[in-house]
């Protein structure tokens, strides 16, 4: 077995030049990029030249616009896919759901989604830093965030037909899309260090199926730049790609099940490619694309597009909720095994 303390695990890509793009705006908003300090799961600042914004499109922009933007880039951040009242209301539902955790800031509204600063950050890892050798019941916040997901005001709000029809939108070569049952909710707690999103494609979880599902990444509330969204590897499916064929060719003698697994010998203990999102980026030459997200925005990304999260630095202890889901074409061959609601320690 890996050793637990193992950091980077991934087979070397031959050299997949970056197209690195013009550099675009440095100001978004009132943030500058070259002001972000921004920290993933090791530590260390990320260097400022190596970060970039991912613009918004507005989701009324013409679809071929954001559908030529997804090809790509393999990841387009739309902006009002969801009404925002909508996405507000379940954001509270959901922290009312898990107050009994005491995750929450006595006597703040749960639709706020404020930490209790007076408990230990390091209480509350989130569903991938708990993968393995989890006890139960040590993590009320996690079992509850789980069953949440099992609740009709989740499934109904990942089942928003806003969604599903701007997906069908994006793919318009898809004969019928549809959304896998299985979703995480995420809650990046504010200030808890190595407890960030790795460095990961999606592909290596859904790896019952050729590359192509669609994952929709959706901030479930505002978040920042530096309240811990996901950063997206720019240019990186080609990347994605190649690690994904790399694993295969190294899995090929595994049993049928372990190399479908995102966890097996030859994989990252705990999953993904790397802890370390400032040595990535640095030895592919890639920047992390960085999102102003709000709520009502949904990104869109490619099944081997490479991202990860930063630390929440929310000035104001914010908890970062966000959930994920994808879909593909059920006319085509699918991982049947997303047909199941996540738990704990699942494998996928
Ligand atoms: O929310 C996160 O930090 C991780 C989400 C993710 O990896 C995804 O949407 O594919
Ligand atoms: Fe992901």
């Amino acid at each position: 077995m890996v050793a637990a303390a193992e950091v980077t695990r991934y087979p070397e890509p031959a050299n997949v030049p970056s197209q690195l793009r013009d550099d675009g705006p440095r100001k978004l908003g009132t943030w500058d990029i070259d002001l972000l300090a921004l920290e993933g799961n090791e530590g260390g600042k990320l260097p400022n030249d190596h970060l970039t914004w991912l613009q918004a499109i507005p989701a009324d922009a013409p679809i071929e616009h954001i559908r030529a933007a997804y090809s790509r880039d393999g990841v387009v951040h739309v902006r009002g896919v969801l009404d925002r009242d909508k996405v507000f209301d379940t954001r509270a539902k959901f922290f009312e759901y898990v107050s009994p955790s005491g995750v929450l800031q006595p006597e703040t509204a749960p639709r706020e989604g404020l930490y209790n600063t007076q408990l230990d950050p390091a209480q509350f890892p989130g569903p991938s830093a708990t993968q393995f050798n989890r006890n139960q019941n040590d993590n009320k916040l996690l079992d509850l965030s789980v069953s949440a997901g099992y609740e009709p005001f989740i499934v109904d709000f990942s089942d928003d037909p806003a969604l599903l029809g701007f997906v069908g939108r994006l793919m318009s070569d898809w004969q019928e899309p549809f959304r896998f049952k299985r979703q995480l909710l995420r809650t990046n707690i504010p200030r808890t260090y190595k407890a960030a999103t790795r460095v990961h494609y999606d592909q290596m979880y859904l790896r019952g199926m050729e590359p192509g599902a669609v994952t929709a990444w959706i901030p479930m509330g505002d978040v920042s730049p530096v309240s811990g969204g996901l950063m997206y590897l720019e240019d990186s499916v080609p990347l994605g790609l190649e690690l994904e064929n790399k694993f295969k060719e190294m899995n090929k003698d595994l049993p049928p099940e372990e190399q479908l697994s995102a966890f097996n010998q030859n994989m990252l203990y705990g999953g993904g490619l790397t802890k370390d999102c400032r040595a990535f980026s640095l030895a592919t030459n890639r920047r992390w694309l960085v999102g102003d997200y709000r709520a009502g925005d949904v990104v869109f990304h490619h099944s081997c597009m490479i991202h990860c999260s930063a630390n929440n630095e929310d000035p104001e202890d914010r908890i970062r909720l966000a959930t994920d889901v994808r879909f593909a074409d059920r006319a085509q061959p699918y991982d049947v095994r997303w047909e199941e609601f996540y738990y704990p320690g699942d494998g996928k």
